[in-house]
């Protein structure tokens, strides 16, 4: 069989979803609805559906379509569907937008999106984002680096790490009713991590503003790391000296650790991280270490045994 055949000509729109949707029932019924987006291998994968833009990340892989990118989310505040975050989000207000900066910081305070944008001008960076489902993205972000956020409001020496708040707001998020998840949302760096480079504040998509479903008003984005590190709606940034706490390391200590690098050698307790299905292709890609980004932060984890610090 050819390795071209998009897989919409394989598998017919009618077959998947009847399997996404028994697959839906069959996590219910074993109670393993709780861990479905980040704990069960990936659902069905939507075709190409729209035109390329053209746009490449470093290493000459294209960016994935507008339509792709904002139409297969993980955001369980609205719903374990990733296909069903674009509608429960659309009307999910965005701006106006803020941000608390706190803890251990010599200028704390609270910051609108629009000053954020003014004080650091956005740039394009475009990343690879790679779910630890093991299905992956390129996609065109504009953003500024966190570290000149931090710049600004100077950590002290006592600071350690940066913990990440997701905006909690049941009326408008229908996820969030769950009880079973430790709402909000919650992420946390290691301040050198976060003063890194490459780790992006996210303020838009494809040269337009950041929809909702992909993180907006603001979202981290750490593209050597698993994509539930890429905290998205943040409202609360605050530098500490202790390991913040995480979503998916509360309720699954096992399988989701602080670091997750993306890994090809450590797998996930229940599946193989080895390779990867690019949204819009249809074979595997082998998984790179530390999603290609391992040039620019392999120094990061020098004196780490990354099989235990997973
Ligand atoms: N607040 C919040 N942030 C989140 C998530 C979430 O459910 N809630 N899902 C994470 C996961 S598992 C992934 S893979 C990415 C997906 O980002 P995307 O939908 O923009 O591709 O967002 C991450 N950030
Ligand atoms: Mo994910």
């Amino acid at each position: 069989m050819s390795a071209k055949i998009p897989s919409s000509e394989i598998t017919p729109k009618h077959a998947y979803l009847t399997r996404r949707d028994f697959m839906k029932a069959a996590g219910l019924a074993a109670g393993g609805a709780i861990l479905a987006a980040c704990a069960t291998p990936p659902a069905p994968t939507p075709a190409p559906s729209n035109p390329q833009s053209g746009k490449t990340d470093e290493r000459g892989d294209p960016a994935n379509t507008y339509e792709d990118i904002t139409n297969y989310n993980n955001y369980y505040e609205f719903t374990t569907d990733k296909e069903g975050v674009a509608r429960l989000s659309q009307n999910f207000p965005t701006d106006p937008w803020q941000v608390e900066v706190t803890g251990m910081v010599r200028n704390p305070g609270t910051f609108g999106l629009e000053d954020l944008i003014k004080a650091h001008p956005p740039q394009e960076r475009i990343y690879r984002l790679r779910c630890v489902e093991a299905w992956s993205m390129v996609i065109p972000w504009q953003g500024f680096p966190l570290a000149s956020l931090l710049r600004a409001v100077e950590p002290t020496s006592a600071a350690k790490y940066v913990r990440f708040q997701s905006i909690y707001q049941p009326q408008n998020m229908p996820g969030q009713k769950e009880p079973w998840y430790p709402w909000p949302y919650q992420e946390g760096l290691r301040l050198d991590e976060a003063m890194h480079d490459l780790t992006l504040l996210a303020t838009g998509l494809y040269g337009g503003e950041l929809p909702a479903q992909s993180g907006g008003g603001i979202r981290l984005v750490v593209p050597w790391k698993y994509g539930f590190k890429s905290i998205k709606a943040i409202v609360k940034i605050e530098l500490t000296d202790q390991q913040p706490q995480t979503l998916w390391n509360e309720i699954a200590p096992h399988e989701y650790g602080f670091y997750a690098n993306v890994n090809p050698a450590v797998d996930h307790p229940r599946w193989s991280q080895a390779t990867e299905r690019r949204i819009g292709e249809f074979s595997r890609r082998d998984t790179l270490l530390f999603n290609g980004y391992a040039e620019e932060v392999s120094h990061l984890y020098a004196d780490m045994d990354l099989t235990q610090n997973y």
